[in-house]
Order: C-alpha cells, then sequence, then structure tokens
C-alpha cells in the first residue's frame, strides 16, 4: 500500500539520511536513490496519512500532458498556485522571493513562463500524440520512452523537470510505466507527483483501450528539507498510532476516449475521488 511504502520511505530519510547543503540555502536531510512499484489496477495511490489535494494534482499533470503548456497563468486561472515562485517576469527575470535579487535572466518573450521544461518540451517533441500512437498501433514497441530532460532546454528552463522520463510497456492487455525522478522533495513533491501519475496512466489506458498496470518509480536524491521534518514526523505518529485507511476509487468520465478531451477548467470535471478518506491537511513549507 501506498501509505506503508512512503512512510517506509520518510522513516530511511530520517534514521540514515545525511544533511547536506543544496542551491536553495535550506539544507535536506537526503538519501541517494529509492524505488518502488504500486499495482494501480488493483489500488488507487494517494495518501491516506494525510489529505492530498488532487484537483490540483490533477490540473499540474494536465497543464503539462494535455494542454502542454509552461505559462504559469493557466494554473493561476484555475486557481492552482504551486508554480507561482518559478514564474518569469516582465523583464525575464526569476528573483529569489525574499531577497528580490534576480537569480537567473531569460529572455523576456518568456515572461510568464517557467521557460522550456515540462509542458513546452512535450508540445516541442509531441510527447503525448507518440506515445498515444504508439500504444494504439504498435503495442509491442519497446522504445516507449518519454522523456522531459533535453540537454538543448536546460539552460533556458527556471526548473529543469523533477520528473523527467516515462517508460511505458503493454503486457496481458495492461499498462505499466516506470517513472523517473532526478530530485524528490519528499513531503510536499512525491505524494503529488506519484498521484499525478497514477491518474495518467489510467487515462492513457482508457483512451488507448487497455487496463491499468504498475507504477514504479525511481527517484535519485530523495530528501526533506529540515524545515519539514516536524510535518513528517507528526504523519508517522498518525501512521504508527492508526495506520492508513482504506484507498479510494478512482473515477474517470468513461465517456471520453480522446485524451485531449478530459476536462481541464478549473473544475476538472472528468475526475473523482470516489471514498477519499484521509487524516487531515498537514502544512509543509514550500522551498523556491
Ligand atoms: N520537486 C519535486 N517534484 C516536482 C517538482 C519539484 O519533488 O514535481 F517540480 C522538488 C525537488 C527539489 C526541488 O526539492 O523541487 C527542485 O530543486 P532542484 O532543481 O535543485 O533539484
Amino acid at each position: 500500500k501506498w501509505d506503508d511504502v512512503y512512510i517506509g520511505l520518510c522513516q530511511t530519510i530520517l534514521s540514515e539520511g545525511r544533511e547536506v547543503a543544496n542551491r536553495t540555502g535550506v539544507n535536506t536531510i537526503k538519501i541517494p536513490t529509492f524505488h518502488f512499484t504500486l499495482d494501480v489496477g488493483e489500488e488507487f495511490p494517494i495518501l491516506t496519512t494525510k489529505q492530498l489535494f488532487i484537483r490540483q494534482a490533477v490540473l499540474e499533470m494536465l497543464w503539462i500532458y494535455q494542454a502542454q503548456s509552461n505559462e504559469v497563468t493557466w494554473l493561476q486561472e484555475r486557481n492552482v498556485h504551486i508554480w507561482d515562485k518559478w514564474m518569469i517576469d516582465a523583464n525575464g527575470d526569476w528573483r529569489d522571493e525574499n531577497t528580490g535579487a534576480v537569480l537567473k535572466h531569460f529572455d523576456p518573450s518568456m515572461a510568464g513562463t517557467i521557460g522550456t521544461a515540462y509542458g513546452y518540451i512535450v508540445r516541442k517533441y509531441k510527447l503525448i500524440d507518440k506515445l498515444i500512437d504508439s500504444l494504439k498501433n504498435d503495442p509491442e514497441d519497446r522504445r516507449r520512452v518519454v522523456s522531459l530532460w533535453q540537454d538543448a532546454e536546460l539552460d533556458t528552463a527556471v526548473l529543469p523537470s523533477c520528473v523527467w522520463s516515462s517508460e511505458w510497456d503493454v503486457t496481458d492487455g495492461k499498462i505499466n510505466v516506470l517513472v523517473h525522478q532526478r530530485s524528490c522533495d519528499v513531503p510536499l513533491g512525491l505524494p503529488f507527483n506519484v498521484t499525478q501519475y497514477a491518474v495518467l496512466l489510467c487515462m492513457i489506458a482508457q483512451v488507448t483501450g487497455y487496463k491499468p498496470g504498475t507504477l514504479s518509480w525511481s527517484i535519485k536524491d530523495a530528501h526533506i528539507y529540515v524545515n519539514q521534518v516536524d510535518g513528517v514526523r507528526e504523519q508517522i505518529a498518525r501512521y504508527e498510532a492508526k495506520g492508513s485507511l482504506p484507498a479510494p476509487k478512482l473515477w474517470l468520465n468513461p465517456d471520453v476516449t480522446d485524451f485531449y478531451d478530459f476536462d481541464s477548467s478549473a473544475k476538472c470535471a472528468d475526475v473523482k475521488l470516489e471514498g477519499y478518506e484521509h487524516m487531515g491537511k498537514i502544512s509543509f513549507a514550500l522551498t523556491q
């Protein structure tokens, strides 16, 4: 179960991790690598030891893979503010949120975006269209690598994609996906990232005529920022007291047969969680 894997990872980081400095100025406790596999066909992965806001997670995923946009306003119009700190301003600057210092300068034509990462890459290299076409027309294909890591685009990205690749195969009528994450904020990023890729897997399966199978995840640099440790300890304490709650079911509107037709308005009406029980919100600091 996802909560078991997740709490195990948090415990490993706190007991075996090393405290290190990084570009943000807020230290992390890190372990070098971590891997796991979840069966999405069996159980939809969303944490129950804290509340996760699936609407935001799904909209960020649709921003990347369906709208294929790098414009922060697209998210803001839907009341999603998770990328605000990484937006290039009207002068082409990305600034430190506290001091106002320019951290990096970009071409002013990139104002309002996060530069050449995520949705920009998906659109430029037609990654989703190639993936869906291959799944539908060449199920045996072993070259189905969706890579958001394009070397030529890294210098002009505010944040080079963290979850940067996915590889997709079909076995026994099920789609299995392996995701790589180069850098993982375990309290804030990972719960969001796992749930959104599970939804993506279910959506892609629905529009290509397969069932969702496994979601495998490979992390390089799994970390907890030192200002998040209290929240993590609270979540571990909840798990030790109560275990985890039954997993909810994911409902996708069964009438949708084209990936581009899933509702990406603020309502996100084609995606619902049925029976999501959780132990309530825990606030974590988001480091720029
Ligand atoms: N991060 C995630 N998942 C994401 C995302 C960012 O965990 O989807 F966009 C975290 C990882 C790291 C920071 O803490 O954001 C990126 O910093 P860096 O580029 O220095 O690895």
